[in-house]
């Protein structure tokens, strides 16, 4: 039938890829054959390790939206397709947590959990991130804690999950993992795998009376990792922060800690026009004090200058290997100072290529 054909001629470009790439593993044929007969068994194939590792690897060197790219081949990918019930990949999701948080000194990895398949449904994740805060409607209609997650966290609420007695602008979500079996089961993070940094700037002191916190690693959980056109929902992966990402997004965007106008107003700027440029003003401390925060706190961070730079750097590589490099500019171009880095002047590749990560609009509520 029509899916089969199309994980033939998927199974069939990766392998060319794969092969293409990787002189070492000698001539494509043998395995091929032995792919396209375990198609014709089964109706899927299981990837080898090299294959697999391979694979995800090139999925983030393939990621249109990612600046991080440059260290692409150093992801460590952790070979979980054996683990499909909602304990098990709630507790190697924890293990991950630790073992990429490695005392600050982050390393980029992938966990990969079982695939689907035409006998059994994968399990799915259905948080964004491993690591996530809770936003709690109020009485007077605002959001204490992340706005993002207001509709998540009521309904992991209305499921059973008990918040923490005393609410709080920073409580961690429950892991939420859905098999076929079980349904959808939570498990609340265990605390020592969640790291996170208290926020305090370099020179305006009061800045740590504001309470602010963020946690060491971004685990991005809700992306769909496809290779060969097999696809595995459960792959949570991980680098470190871009500095932007926390001080110019999640503190700063009026729909999310909306924490400009109160920096500003700390700082004794003049909010009365927006021509004194205040907004500006303030963002830029609030970044300097996630960048400081982390700095001292032993955890790895870039800054937006640094790493668009490297970004150039991955490019050029990547045409000196013979490759294009797709790219979406706007999601490479920070959200601070933009024109100031490199990636603002040019233009992009925008083809998309396998394999590939993609966002599964079911996966989150
Ligand atoms: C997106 C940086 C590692 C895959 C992004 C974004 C940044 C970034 C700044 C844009 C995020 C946003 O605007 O919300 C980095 C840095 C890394 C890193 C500094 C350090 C090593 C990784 C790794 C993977 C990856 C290890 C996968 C194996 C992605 C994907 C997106 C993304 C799939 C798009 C996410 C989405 O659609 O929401 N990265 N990244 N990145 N990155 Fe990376
Ligand atoms: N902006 C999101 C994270 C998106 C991905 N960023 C990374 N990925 N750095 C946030 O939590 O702010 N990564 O794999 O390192």
């Amino acid at each position: 039938d029509a899916a089969v054909e199309t994980l033939r001629a998927a199974a069939k470009e990766f392998l060319e890829l794969f092969y293409g790439e990787n002189p070492q593993a000698g001539p494509m044929e043998p395995r091929f054959a032995e792919v396209m007969r375990e198609i014709d068994l089964t109706g899927t194939y299981w990837h080898t390790a090299e294959e697999l590792t391979f694979g995800a690897r090139v999925a983030w060197r393939n990621n249109k939206r990612c600046i991080g790219r440059l260290y692409w081949r150093s992801l460590q990918v952790r070979d979980l397709r054996a683990v499909a019930d909602a304990g098990g990949v709630a507790r190697h999701c924890f293990d991950h947590l630790r073992a990429a948080h490695n005392g600050g000194k982050i390393r980029p990895m992938i966990s990969v959990f079982a695939p689907e398949t035409p006998t059994r449904p994968a399990p799915r994740i259905w948080n964004e991130q491993l690591i996530r805060y809770a936003g709690y409607e109020q009485p007077n209609g605002r959001v204490l804690g992340d706005p993002r997650y207001r509709a998540f966290t009521s309904k992991l609420m209305q499921r059973g999950w008990r918040p923490p007695d005393r609410l709080g602008a920073f409580d961690v979500l429950p892991l939420v993992v859905e098999t076929v079996e079980e349904g959808p089961r939570m498990f609340q993070l265990p605390q020592q795998t969640v790291h996170e940094v208290p926020l305090e700037h370099p020179e305006l002191l009061w800045f740590a009376d504001l309470g602010l916190r963020w946690h060491a690693v971004p685990v991005i959980s809700n992306n769909r990792l496809v290779i060969g056109g097999v696809s595995y929902p459960a792959a949570p992966f991980n680098g470190w922060y871009m500095g932007t990402e926390i001080g110019a997004r999640n503190l700063a965007d009026s729909d999310r800690y909306d924490l400009v106008p109160e920096v500003a107003q700390r700082m004794g700027l003049d909010t009365s026009h927006e021509a004194t440029l205040w907004r500006d003003q303030a963002l830029v401390e609030i970044n300097r004090a996630v960048l400081h925060s982390f700095q001292t706190n032993g955890v790895t961070v870039t800054d937006h200058h640094t790493e668009t730079r490297r970004f150039l750097t991955h490019l050029e590589r990547e045409e000196r290997a013979g490759r294009t490099c797709p790219a979406d500019w706007s999601w490479i171009v920070p959200p601070l100072s933009g024109a100031q880095t490199p990636v603002f002047h040019r233009y992009y590749d925008t083809t998309t290529q396998h394999p590939t990560f993609t966002t599964d609009p079911e996966a989150t509520c």
